[in-house]
């Protein structure tokens, strides 16, 4: 891809998105495991920010069987199934060292500048995986080498794992940070400058969610839709370099995974998730009318189908609700409506309902 070109954002090409995720996600839910073909090409390109900025940034673009770019920015959410194996070619367009990485396993593979290589790896436990590169203490997964692995218990599409709660969909939030200083660097010195910056000096000024901000999240992929008792699972994954305290206002989630270890009981109910850099949790958000609390003679002058509920669900790490370093609220926030399904499914959903 020549250097100005403009990444694909995600939110801007959801149609091309998924069809290009039904090649690469050939999950369904199966009673023999399967290998699954994966290609990916590190690119880098300008990434259009909130407020209309494009940033020089790296990514891990999917291709299709054919070799079109499937998707471009975050990379292609992967999903398959205990016992498949994932055979990965990945091809390295940048001048500098990379590398394919699940945080929490040890499935690590570096491919040199300009180089391809293949590998296959078993999928790991049912859960939520980050995959990124993991060169650089954290600045090649910060300029945009990031995605959601997501593995199925096998044979299931309604529970994330043996024990765990329903759902009827699911969603994956891939939470991000950009600093512009670091586009600006990397873009005027080549790729390779990468090695020189430091993680101490990171001052992210916009934060995303699946690769957005405010606005541009009110999409099928990132806000969440549902009718009463259409239970939700979503994937939060943080790919960031900051501490990030998601807040689901008006609602209380059921967590039920915290990084891969699974709750099969006592549930906790929370309404702010506290996300540390790499970690994956997975929450139930239930889709009930939100409760009083505390409990009260309260009730709706209203038909909550007929009327469906907005409420926002933003980070309350305060710098996060700001884009470019002060115009609030355009960050790590987006909206959740209750009472009503969505029109289009989120493409994890698509993914698991492809069968
Ligand atoms: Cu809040």
């Amino acid at each position: 891809m020549k250097r100005r070109d403009f990444l694909k954002l995600g939110t801007y090409s959801s149609a091309g998105l998924v069809a290009g995720n039904i090649s690469l996600l050939a999950w369904t839910p199966r009673a023999h495991a399967a290998h699954l073909p994966v290609n990916l090409e590190i690119i880098s390109g300008f990434q259009k920010m909130i407020d209309n900025k494009g940033l020089y940034m790296f990514s891990f673009s999917g291709l299709s069987a054919d070799g079109k770019k499937t998707t471009e920015f975050p990379g292609p959410t992967l999903i398959c199934q205990e016992g498949d194996t994932i055979d990965v070619k990945l091809t390295n367009t940048l001048s500098t060292h990379s590398s394919f990485m699940v945080a929490g396993t040890d499935i690590a593979h570096e491919v040199a500048p300009g180089g391809s290589i293949q590998f296959s790896f078993a999928a790991p436990a049912a859960g939520s995986y980050l995959y990124h590169d993991g060169l650089n203490n954290g600045v090649n997964r910060v300029m945009g080498l990031h995605g959601a692995l997501i593995v199925m218990p096998a044979g299931k599409k309604n529970i994330s794992f043996n024990g765990g709660p329903d759902f009827v969909r699911q969603y994956k939030w891939l939470l991000g940070n950009v600093d512009p200083n670091w586009s600006h660097l990397v873009n005027n010195n080549g790729d390779d400058y990468v090695t020189q910056l430091s993680i101490d000096q990171f001052e992210p000024k916009y934060f995303t969610l699946n690769g957005a901000s405010y606005h541009d999240t009110h999409t099928p992929d990132t806000e969440l839709m549902g009718a009463i008792g259409e239970a939700a699972l979503v994937r939060m994954i943080n790919a960031g370099l900051a501490v990030h305290s998601l807040h689901f206002h008006g609602n209380h989630v059921e967590v039920a995974s915290i990084n891969r270890q699974n709750f099969s009981s006592h549930r906790k109910h929370k309404d702010v998730i506290s996300m540390f850099p790499e970690d994956a949790r997975d929450a139930v958000i239930p889709f009930e009318v939100p409760r009083d609390i505390p409990p009260q003679e309260f009730k709706l002058g209203f038909d909550i189908v007929e009327h469906p509920q907005h409420y926002p669900m933003h980070c309350h790490t305060e710098l996060s609700q700001t884009a470019g370093g002060g115009f609030y609220p355009h960050g790590m926030h987006t909206g959740i409506v209750i009472g009503q399904s969505p029109e289009t499914e989120s493409e994890v959903t698509q993914g698991m309902n492809s069968l």
